[in-house]
């Protein structure tokens, strides 16, 4: 039996609540399909950065290299700016290990009431660029507290970065309905988002059996409201790709679902993964967040690890205690962190007693 290494740094707020959660049904994943999962704790994140002065250590992305895949929770606090939390570590570790592609899917899940009359089941596909575009470092600001004081911030698009995000979603809408969205703002973008469309329209030329549509943003964001089971594929810039997906999982009813993989798909280097949410401050150390972002992201790194069974048990075992109206108070129910991961991890047992008794 080979051993997958998994670097854990759970972060900063309810990082530190929903990641144990998470392992503790990792873990006992692992022991019914007979996995072994190693994991290696890296206390990083704000308080590392309050007594050293940087959110890890010089040598951190040496330290991570050396995993199969990265389990993060969450990045973010009120006591360090976000600049610094965010490009001190999950920024460099997105960039240097060429996690170019963030996938971050949307699902309808029975038990969970959308916000919004939603009149069919939502399943549709984030992919966003995750290595460029907005969040760039190119920039700055000059005449600091003087009248004249401006910023500027480029956004870099570059042929390679934006075609292999394109072309990643195009086998992705392939594998599926055929259809894929593309986010756009090219009538007040000028430059940058007509050059995302034209390299967008050329690399999904190259897959004729994908219907490819190219939507202004702010039209998306409205359809994505009112008709969001109508979307399959979206790709999606750095920015853009992270405010659809913040809504979208809203739409179906929480935040504190959603979950997403940074991946490298050549798998020179670990992917990483982590709910879409932040640290949620407002929350922390109340005992209340909502382990499934975290632990859906848990399924998908086990998929990516190459253990598809024990990924759709784990998922089959959350989908179940909502579907039993077991949630957390964001998605309507009562259970605290520590109630519904106690449910989860009696439905990974059960579900592995009845598969056992069948066999
Ligand atoms: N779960 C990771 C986390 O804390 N994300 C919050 C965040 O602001 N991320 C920025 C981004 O994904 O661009």
């Amino acid at each position: 039996m080979s051993t997958d290494r998994i670097a854990v740094i759970a972060g900063d707020g309810i990082g530190q609540e929903v990641v144990p959660a998470a392992i503790a049904c990792l873990q006992r994943v692992a022991e019914v399909h007979s996995l072994s999962l190693e994991f290696t704790y890296f206390e990083w994140g704000s308080d590392y950065f309050g007594r050293h002065g940087r959110m890890m250590p010089a040598d951190g992305l040496e330290q991570l290299a050396k995993h199969h895949a990265i389990f993060l929770g969450a990045v973010g606090s009120p006591q360090v700016p976000d600049a610094e939390s965010l490009w001190g570590l999950l920024i460099p570790i997105r960039r240097v290990f060429q996690q170019y592609i963030n996938l971050r899917p949307v699902k309808t899940l029975d038990g969970v009431a959308s916000p919004l009359a939603a009149k069919h089941p939502i399943d549709l596909l984030i992919v966003r660029e995750n290595n460029e575009g907005e969040y760039s470092e190119v920039g700055g600001r000059i005449y600091r507290g003087l009248p004249q004081e401006s910023a500027v911030q480029e956004t870099i698009f570059t042929r390679l970065g934006v075609s292999r995000a394109a072309r990643y979603a195009a086998a992705l809408a392939s594998s599926r309905s055929g259809r894929l969205a593309s986010a756009t703002k090219s009538n007040g973008i000028v430059h940058t988002m007509p050059f995302w469309d034209e390299v967008v329209e050329e690399t999904v030329r190259d897959h004729p059996e994908v219907a490819l549509t190219s939507e202004l943003v702010d039209a998306l964001a409205a359809h994505l409201v009112l008709r969001p089971w109508s979307y399959d594929v979206i790709v999606a810039s750095n920015l853009l790709g992270d405010i659809l997906s913040d809504l979208a999982s809203a739409v179906t009813g929480s935040i504190g679902l959603a979950p997403s993989a940074n991946l490298n798909p050549e798998r020179k280097h670990p992917s990483l993964f982590e709910p879409v949410h932040g640290s949620a401050p407002d929350i922390a150390g109340k005992g209340i967040a909502n382990p499934v972002g975290q632990i859906w992201s848990g399924a998908m790194m086990l998929e990516h690890l190459g253990h598809k069974e024990a990924a759709r048990h784990l998922q089959s075992a959350f989908e179940s205690v909502l579907r039993s109206g077991g949630g957390t108070r964001d998605v309507g129910g009562t259970s605290s962190t520590a109630q519904f991961t106690s449910a989860v991890l009696s439905s990974i047992d059960a579900s592995a007693e009845s598969t056992a008794r069948v066999s």
